[in-house]
């Protein structure tokens, strides 16, 4: 059963379709930098474990105010005075979100300004393609903060810029930007405007890739990533076996075949 979008709505999150089978979900706790509370991570893993079975074809996360995240709820976890048992659960519920993000088969965008720090650069590092404007920076203050990551820092954040970049951060606080964000590989992209623009950009075109492509993509890849090679060869066979002969994918090959279909190349 296809879930209406249009009747979904959450927390802390405004949903809003636009064309070309997108919707833009939107931070919208910015009098408290996005910090993610209790309750938007609930959100977050309600809105993410419905999307595969709605009409979105893609996602960009973005965010209300300067700020895209400033992560985990340090006000609501000081007061909450939680117990090791109580804060082990609540990262079980960070990590359910975020794998639903990162194994869901809908392509994510995350449009990045401002603070990416701590569960914020951890909610980024489960979108697919991260893209930053001029005022994006990146850090890991947990170390400053007597906290260490629980949201998949030493997992997602380790892959983009590699185990040692990733300890300097949370061991110095070391802040990544600009250009050298796109170098260490927190980024794929870094634009001149606005990060918005190019996010809605891209997520139209990944959505005209057939459902079943983006699937693959957007969930086997970060599954085979966690196999042995010769397990990931075997079921890259097998997962390629499925798309590959899909019936939707006919009329694109069809279409090569008679030479109609864009061809591969550099612009100008
Ligand atoms: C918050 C939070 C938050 C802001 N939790 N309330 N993350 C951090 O260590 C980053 C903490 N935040 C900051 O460094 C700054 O707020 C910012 C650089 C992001 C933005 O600065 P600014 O000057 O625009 O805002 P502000 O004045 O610091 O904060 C505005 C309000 O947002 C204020 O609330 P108010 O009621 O006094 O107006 C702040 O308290 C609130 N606010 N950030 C709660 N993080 C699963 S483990 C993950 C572990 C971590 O993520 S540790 C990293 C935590």
């Amino acid at each position: 059963m296809t879930v209406d979008l249009s009747t979904l709505a959450f927390p802390n999150l405004t949903l809003e379709e636009v064309d070309g089978g997108v919707l833009i979900v939107t931070l919208d706790r910015s009098a408290k930098r996005n910090a993610l509370d209790a309750e938007t991570i609930e959100a977050l893993v309600a809105l993410f474990s419905i999307l595969p079975r709605s009409t979105a074809r893609a996602v960009v996360l973005a965010a209300e105010g300067d700020h895209f995240c400033a992560g985990l709820d340090l006000v609501e976890h000081h007061e909450a005075d939680r117990s090791p048992a109580d804060f082990m659960h609540l990262c079980l519920r960070w990590h359910e979100a975020f794998n639903k993000m990162e194994y869901g088969g809908i392509p994510i965008i995350a449009s990045l300004k401002g603070a990416v720090v701590g569960g914020g650069l951890e909610l980024a590092s489960a979108a697919h393609i991260r893209v930053a404007d001029a005022s994006t920076y990146f850090a890991l203050p947990e170390g400053q903060r007597g906290l260490f990551t629980g949201g998949g820092a030493t997992i997602r954040v380790a892959n983009l810029v590699g185990k040692a970049r990733m300890i300097d951060m949370m061991l110095t606080g070391r802040i990544y930007q600009g250009p050298e964000a796109v170098e260490v590989g927190l980024v794929q992209y870094l634009v001149e405007g606005s990060s918005l623009d190019t996010s809605l950009e891209l997520a139209r075109k990944a959505a005209q890739n057939l459902p079943l492509t983006n699937f693959a993509i957007c969930s086997a890849v970060s599954h085979l990533g966690n196999m042995s090679a010769l397990d990931a060869a075997y079921a890259e066979a097998v997962i390629a076996g499925v798309v590959n002969t899909q019936p939707a994918a006919r009329e694109r090959l069809n279409a090569f075949a008679k030479g109609t279909a864009a061809r591969v190349r550099p612009n100008g």
